[in-house]
């Protein structure tokens, strides 16, 4: 990566490790108050903290370490930026970390305790909107910078398959870019008026599709900077090669495709969506599991291959062969296996009947401690052990490998506790989002108190682990030996077959996306819109919530 756009991409990793810390200590907090043994001092509110540790964890960590990837990948594989590119990036970058801050400090003052699903009734003060308003512009403009350096190279070299890795971001950015309308449109037309007093009342249900509209195809912006590492990254680093160009594409096409129309599967409880819409969403979201379950296929095919070059024998002989002491795998590693059963619980979430089991309990905290927090987020953890050091210069050292490796174990420890406590007493009925209470002495309540003692042992194991990564970022960052570390990038195996050129075809998939959104949401908002007595602050649609 070129040394300028190392900055700007090193700017984001920065803001992500704080969010990192302060989001953790929140999350720590929740814990031990849901355990029962522990009030928050001075005054402040459960939900101020459960907001902070959503919004920075959730929104924060994850916008500003995908778009920091993102640079130093398109960087990496189309060359480096122009300088106006790169000053459009530091526009985005600084327009992002001010909306970030204006939000955040909404958030502390208890102006905001929102959660980080900031959709109505819950009403927040302006300022935390147009922050989140703000983050949204900025990503779009390095969204941009990132576009116009992929165009360039397309350009330069006319009719050559693009780089994987690149094409994998821009394909991010569509999705984020067509996603975040919904969030612009519910933040712009909905709640800053609603919170300023230019209107008096604004409609619940309309709020809330708007913002799963986005929610969903939100989780999987998180997702896919996950799975460039597993595509492109991995192989290099286990001494292997990408088992197909096309596959990995026709993946990413798919969650383009995919990730937006499939949003009222949050909603399946939601009175006022007629079962049509929901049953033709649930439909479009098992279609959503297939780019996935490619993935794992190819994945394990990549072990495979590599594990056979290394003269490995019989079905699961490859196993042995992998490099499991080193952090830039480990990590990612266990990321991929607890998306097994996270993705399982996915596909639970999203049938129809098992939702009105789970929806609203805790077994969804779960899901997402799994998905998000462990395998999204142990990816980035093992991406950032080179690519910090490839932006700083510095080497990941054997004594650094190892404090990373213990910071990794750490956190699977602690997420097994806390996400599996998790899912049980969801199942057993335990509400999400609520503080610690008996419910006036309810034997069911009582059978939750001892999952939510385990969750708050592995919520402060959690935390111990953060504070592990944190040093070993710490290291990398200022104290770890100068010199050169690789930013790894596989090459294709050589049996793989040639990749279509109707893959790189943008019209065609933007038709399509258009196509599929219009036929998923145009009835439902519609319907919304007239049936609703519109105005009126939720009535009939607060009914069941
Ligand atoms: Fe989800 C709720 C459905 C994936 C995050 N999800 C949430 C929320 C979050 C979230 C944050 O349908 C809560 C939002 C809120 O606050 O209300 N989710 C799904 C489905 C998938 C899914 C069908 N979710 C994710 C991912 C997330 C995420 C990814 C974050 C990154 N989710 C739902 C639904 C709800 C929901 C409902 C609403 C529930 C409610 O009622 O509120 C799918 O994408 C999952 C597909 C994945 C797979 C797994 C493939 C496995 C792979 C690993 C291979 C392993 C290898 C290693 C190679 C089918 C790729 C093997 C080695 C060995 C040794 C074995």
């Amino acid at each position: 990566v070129d040394r300028k756009d190392a900055k700007l991409a090193l700017a984001h990793m920065y803001v992500a490790f704080i969010a990192l810390f302060i989001g953790g200590l929140c999350g720590l907090l929740q814990v031990l108050v849901r355990s029962g043994k522990f009030q928050l001092p001075w005054g402040i509110g459960y939900y101020q903290v459960l907001t902070v540790h959503g919004v920075l964890l959730g929104l924060v960590l994850t916008t500003f370490f995908a778009m920091g990837f993102h640079t130093a990948a398109v960087s990496r594989t189309c060359g480096a930026y122009s300088d106006s590119q790169r000053k459009l990036g530091w526009v985005g970058f600084s327009i992002m970390t001010i909306g970030t801050t204006a939000a955040a400090i909404m958030v502390l003052l208890n102006e905001a305790s929102v959660l980080f699903t900031f959709y109505a009734p819950l009403q927040a003060h302006w300022i935390f909107y147009a922050g989140i308003a703000l983050v949204v512009v900025g990503s779009w403009i390095l969204a941009l910078m990132q576009g116009l350096r992929f165009a360039q190279w397309k350009r330069e070299n006319k009719g050559q398959v693009t780089p994987l890795l690149s094409f994998m971001v821009i394909i991010n950015n569509l999705m984020w870019t067509v996603a975040t309308i919904g969030a612009a449109a519910v933040v712009l037309f909905q709640l800053i008026p609603w919170s300023i007093g230019w209107v008096e009342r604004i409609d619940i249900l309309l709020s809330r599709t708007l913002f799963w509209y986005f929610g969903h195809a939100l989780v999987y912006f998180w997702l896919l900077p996950a799975y460039m590492v597993w595509y492109v990254a991995i192989p290099k680093i286990i001494g292997g090669k990408i088992f197909s160009d096309a596959l990995a594409r026709l993946a990413f096409i798919l969650f383009l495709l995919l990730s937006i129309p499939v949003g009222i599967h949050h909603q399946l409880t939601e009175p006022g969506i007629d079962a049509f819409w929901k049953f033709l969403q649930v439909t479009l979201t098992m279609f959503v599991v297939v780019p996935s379950l490619m993935t794992a296929f190819s994945l394990f095919a990549t072990f495979e291959l590599r594990g056979r070059e290394l003269g490995s024998k019989g079905i699961f002989g490859w196993f042995k062969n992998l490099p499991w002491n080193d952090c830039r795998f480990l990590l990612p590693f266990i990321g991929m296996v607890a998306f097994i059963p996270g993705g399982a619980g996915g596909i639970v979430n999203a049938s129809y009947q098992m939702n009105q089991l789970i929806h609203n309990t805790i077994w969804v905290t779960g899901h997402f401690h799994l998905t998000a927090a462990t395998t999204v987020v142990l990816t980035y953890f093992g991406a950032a052990f080179w690519l910090i050091p490839h932006l700083t210069g510095r080497k990941l050292t054997k004594r650094i490998n190892n404090m990373a490796i213990t910071g990794g174990i750490l956190w699977t420890v602690g997420m097994i506790i806390m996400s599996g406590a998790m899912h049980i007493a969801g199942l057993f009925g335990a509400p999400r989002r609520s503080e610690y209470s008996t419910y006036g002495g309810s034997e069911q309540a009582a059978e939750w108190i001892s999952y939510q003692i385990a969750q708050a042992v592995g919520g402060t194991i959690l935390f111990v682990a953060i504070l592990v990564i944190l040093g070993v970022i710490i290291n990398l960052l200022w104290y770890g030996p100068k010199g050169d570390e690789e930013f790894p990038v596989a090459e294709v195996a050589e049996g793989a077959a040639k990749t279509p050129m109707i893959l790189e075809n943008f019209k065609v998939w933007g038709v399509v996306l258009v196509a599929l959104i219009l036929i998923a949401y145009t009835v439902p908002i519609f319907d919304i819109l007239t049936n609703s007595p519109l105005g009126s602050v939720g009535y009939p649609h607060l009914i069941g919530r």
